[in-house]
């Protein structure tokens, strides 16, 4: 069934529910001499390239194939279309490697037709910090799917990652595949649910009337939380503190230094958001939110062609309560002319879905470590791991 994921060191269908089989690493590390040193062999006609994401033109090479190839819904209407500034962040943290942003080429015309990308991070899996590759943006132009170059681009970004002395991963795929960590629901909380029903994002709910709808995800104009604000430079070693200790209680979740927060969570126009909450009497910082900006496409609408998403990202409260303070978050949102929230079931995000009215969606987002097993699956909230 799965040819090629079977022959890969990753927890297997077959061994699921086999708990004699130790936790952590599969396969161990050989000698960087024993790395193949020559690129995977491609199909004829087709070549590798590495991508200066710095580059203006070969940013915009990458940004137009994800635009019109890479993730769609199940129904085809809508699909990821992020932004160049987001990918320029989401490809170039701390300690970065240019050589894991790897592109395919065909020969003769030049023309950009697939894509992967890896970034180095620290991932925690319960008492052991290991040194991963986040994998992202595996994307294969719609004309060449099915053609088995998915796994020759897998085996290549494998073979770089090698390179570097790095062994494990992280990667996370709206697809069932040998075999998920954790499985996490989609929620969607509506912010202009007029436009999201004429997109046919979201449905009239029955007995529902549109302007019942516009009233019942109505927010105020302004937050609640004394001390609400934007992250800013100097917030950058409170938040880091902040966060580290938040994440400790999760089963999987990043270690995040400050160098990784600066990059990771200071607010970065239309890529991503962070507030906290400074207590007015004593300046400390009790509390965080965030949330990256997503767009998906419209395909095939006459009036729109653009849905401006928010996803939440880490959100810590120690002191205002979850609720209240993603309530805030979803004013901020909608004051900078968000369409929709979305989250994941992850970390504590069960506590507000329900009450702040977001609602689940269509889609599921499976989580997947590469030579690192799990003994069993972990449920969501043990996850504290949010990928782009
Ligand atoms: S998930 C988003 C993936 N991208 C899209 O969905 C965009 C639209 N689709 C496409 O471009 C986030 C194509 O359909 C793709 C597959 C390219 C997805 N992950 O070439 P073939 C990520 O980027 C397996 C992994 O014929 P195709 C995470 C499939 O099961 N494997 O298919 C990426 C089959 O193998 P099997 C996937 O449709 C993580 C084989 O590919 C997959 O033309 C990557 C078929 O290949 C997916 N999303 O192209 C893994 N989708 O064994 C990283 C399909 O079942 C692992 N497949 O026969 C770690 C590496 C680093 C390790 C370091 C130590
Ligand atoms: C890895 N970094 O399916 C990326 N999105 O629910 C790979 N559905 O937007 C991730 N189908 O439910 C791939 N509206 C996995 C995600 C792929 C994209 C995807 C789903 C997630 C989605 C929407 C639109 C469905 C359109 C028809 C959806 C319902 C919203 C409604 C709002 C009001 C309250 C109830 C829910």
């Amino acid at each position: 069934k799965h040819k090629f994921w079977e022959t890969q060191p990753v927890g297997q269908f077959k061994d699921l529910g086999d708990n004699s089989l130790p936790e952590g690493s599969i396969e161990d590390p050989i000698l960087l001499s024993e790395v193949k040193q020559e690129p995977y062999k491609l199909p004829n006609l087709y070549e590798w390239t590495t991508c200066d994401i710095d580059s203006e033109e070969m940013c915009t090479e990458v940004y137009n194939l994800l635009t019109n190839n890479y993730v769609e819904d199940d129904e085809n209407m809508f699909r990821f279309n992020y932004s160049k500034e987001f990918l320029r962040w989401a490809l170039r943290p701390p300690g970065y490697f240019r050589s894991w942003h790897i592109g395919v080429r065909v020969i003769s015309s030049k023309k950009l037709v697939a894509f992967i990308t890896g970034v180095p991070s620290r991932i925690r899996v319960r008492n052991d910090v290991v040194i991963m590759a986040e994998i992202n943006f595996l994307c294969v132009h719609k004309k060449l799917r099915s053609k088995r170059l998915a796994p020759v681009m897998i085996k290549e970004v494998t073979r770089r990652v090698h390179l570097e002395n790095i062994w494990q991963a992280a990667y996370t795929a709206g697809v069932v595949l040998p075999t998920p960590i954790s499985t996490c629901q989609y929620w969607h909380r509506s912010l202009n649910p007029k436009k999201l029903i004429d997109v046919g994002f979201s449905r009239l709910g029955a007995r529902m009337t549109m302007s019942r709808t516009i009233k019942l995800y109505k927010l105020p104009e302004s937050t609640v939380t004394p001390g609400f604000r934007k992250m800013e430079l100097h917030d950058v070693p409170a938040v880091t503190r902040l966060l580290r200790d938040y994440l400790s209680q999760f089963v999987v979740a990043p270690d995040l230094d400050e160098n990784d927060v600066e990059h990771w969570l200071l607010p970065k126009e239309n890529v991503v958001n962070s507030y906290l909450v400074e207590s007015p009497e004593t300046h400390v910082i009790t509390d965080f939110c965030s949330f990256y900006t997503l767009p998906s496409t419209i395909l095939g609408n006459q009036n729109y062609s653009s849905l401006k998403a928010a996803y939440s990202y880490y959100n810590v409260s120690t002191k205002t309560p979850l609720l209240q303070l993603m309530n805030d978050a979803l004013i901020v949102a909608k004051r900078n002319d968000y369409d929709v929230f979305n989250a994941l079931d992850v970390m504590q995000n069960e506590s507000f879905l329900k009450e702040l009215k977001f609602g689940p969606g269509d889609g599921k987002l499976h989580y997947y470590l590469y030579n690192y097993r799990i003994r069993s699956a972990l449920r969501p909230s043990e996850l504290g791991l949010v990928l782009l």
